[in-house]
């Protein structure tokens, strides 16, 4: 082969980060649409797991996870690289993906699977991608079949009655500023995309700018979230730099405060249950795997508190901005410090210990 091959869909959040960064690095590749017949003899037969998307590289290595696929191509494919090399941009960058990786999951949920004009729309192309040959009826019928599991997934991320309405003022809120941000900067550090970019386009791009009722919405209420979006979905390749002198604009403060004052908590705890269930669950043999979900606990968005699992896989994206945090120097350590003092909980986040580690070994999670 000589051109990577990168296995997913339209409608997935994920597939979405990797395409975006997969074309906005100029890296050759031909997109295959992950159908019944792709997950049965490629998908799981050489991943072991039922996720997307997956990149098949050159040379015929089958990758998963879309962190991961990444710091593997930033390795072979040097130019504009999307980690910024100063200590508080890098930081920051990290920080955004973690929380458009694994936090605005929810409203990209809440909206497609809680709207009724966005489910029809998801359902018709869950048909559409797991039996594309078929007709529009059968397709229908599949696609009701596969996107069950995740329609019903809501309340195990947390979406439930008492907070919907919470999800979308937070939502609305965020759209309000990454408006304000994007008005005036072009990606999130600069004229280049980061990590940052990417973990939040995502949900921003698959779900809340695709699907039909989201997509108007966003029209409507954040023009330059808009921009910001089609600027990523169709790139200047390897163009742009990230902002001297190590600045992060002001225009992010909020976005950030809003990910410590929601996200942060859920992180501390799942830290804590993590190290917990390794105390009671350790076995003492190597490579232990851990469960990809590991009890509840309670949040809270906007005011309302709900339950969601408790997600170990989370921790391992923390791991990326704690060990960039713990691994700085004195002297960049004390001046990231100095500028995180407006982030309330940031500092105390960083500096909470990760007693239990946890890695990814061939697609599992594993205790460290
Ligand atoms: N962290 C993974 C997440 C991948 C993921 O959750 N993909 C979704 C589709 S967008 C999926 O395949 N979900 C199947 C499941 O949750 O069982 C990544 O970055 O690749």
């Amino acid at each position: 082969m000589t051109k990577h091959q990168l296995i997913g869909a339209e409608v997935s959040l994920y597939t979405g980060k990797l395409r975006c960064y997969l074309q906005y690095k100029k890296i050759p590749f031909d997109e295959v649409v992950a159908s019944g017949e792709v997950y049965r003899d490629t998908i799981i037969a050489r991943t072991g797991v039922r996720y997307i998307p997956v990149l098949i590289t050159d040379d015929d290595q089958a990758l998963q996870d879309t962190t991961e696929i990444i710091d593997y191509l930033e390795r072979r494919y040097v130019e504009a690289p999307v980690y910024p090399s100063t200590p508080f941009q890098k930081l920051i960058a990290l920080l955004l993906e973690v929380y458009g990786d694994e936090w605005l999951v929810i409203p990209a949920m809440h909206y497609r699977w809680n709207i009724e004009e966005n489910k029809d729309f998801a359902v018709a192309e869950f048909g559409r991608t797991s039996v594309p040959d078929a007709s529009a009826e059968e397709q229908l019928i599949v696609g009701k079949k596969m996107s069950g599991p995740f329609a019903g997934s809501l309340p195990v991320l947390g979406v439930s009655d008492t907070n919907t309405k919470a999800i979308e003022t937070s939502y609305l809120g965020l759209l309000k500023e990454l408006d304000r941000h994007f008005k005036a900067t072009p990606f999130l550090l600069g004229t280049r995309p980061c990590i940052g970019d990417f973990g939040l386009i995502g949900p921003l791009y698959a779900h809340l700018y695709r699907d039909p009722y989201s997509g108007r919405l966003m029209q409507e209420q954040a023009p330059n979230v808009v921009a910001w979006v089609n600027r990523m979905i169709n790139p200047d390749p390897l163009t742009g730099d990230f902002l001297p002198d190590d600045q992060v604009p002001e225009t992010l403060m909020p976005v950030l405060q809003r990910m410590f004052r929601e996200q942060g908590p859920v992180i501390r705890s799942t830290l804590d249950r993590v190290a917990e269930w390794a105390s009671v669950n350790a076995d003492g043999k190597a490579e232990q795997e851990i469960s990809r979900a590991i009890g509840s606990h309670t949040f809270t968005v906007e005011g309302a508190e709900a339950e969601r699992l408790v997600f170990p896989y989370c921790q391992w994206m923390w791991q990326r901005p704690y060990d960039c945090y713990q691994g700085m120097n004195e002297e960049n350590r004390t001046t990231v410090e100095r500028r995180l003092a407006v982030l309330p909980g940031a500092l105390e986040l960083l500096r909470h210990p990760v007693t239990q580690r946890v890695v990814r070994k061939n697609n599992r999670l594993l205790l460290g």
